[in-house]
């Protein structure tokens, strides 16, 4: 009797170990339990902002507060605004002084060089 035990055991350890008896719902190869994305298949694990979850499963890649699918730049924490949609981040944009690409002709500070200079 203590034998099949011991056996039954020993199966139970072999099954263990090879990740057989381990849960791993989306056959990705990360175990649920270490699996930051348990629904979808997600090998690498990428999580951008460091959350836990990862980006196949979150909704704010970059963690900024903004919504992937509202974020010009989805895995850019420091840039999530275009209100001008010029491609052009806004706190760059106000950082160098450029509202939007025509502005780029301009010469807000009148030292007769163009925003650029
Ligand atoms: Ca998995
Ligand atoms: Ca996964
Ligand atoms: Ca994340
Ligand atoms: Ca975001």
């Amino acid at each position: 009797m203590y034998q099949i035990i011991i056996q039954w055991i020993g199966v139970v350890l072999f099954l263990a170990s090879t990740g057989v008896l381990a849960n791993d719902k989306d056959s990705d190869g990360v175990v649920d339990t270490e699996d930051n994305c348990v629904s979808v298949a997600n090998p690498n694990q990428l999580d951008t902002d460091h959350d836990g979850i990862g980006n196949d499963c979150d909704a704010d890649d970059d963690g900024d507060g903004v919504v992937d699918i509202n974020d010009p730049w989805p895995l850019a924490w420091q840039y999530n605004l275009d209100e001008n949609n010029n491609h052009l981040p806004d706190s760059w944009e106000v950082k160098y002084q450029i509202l939007s690409a025509e502005d780029a002709s301009e010469d807000y500070d009148n030292d007769g060089l163009n925003n650029l200079d």
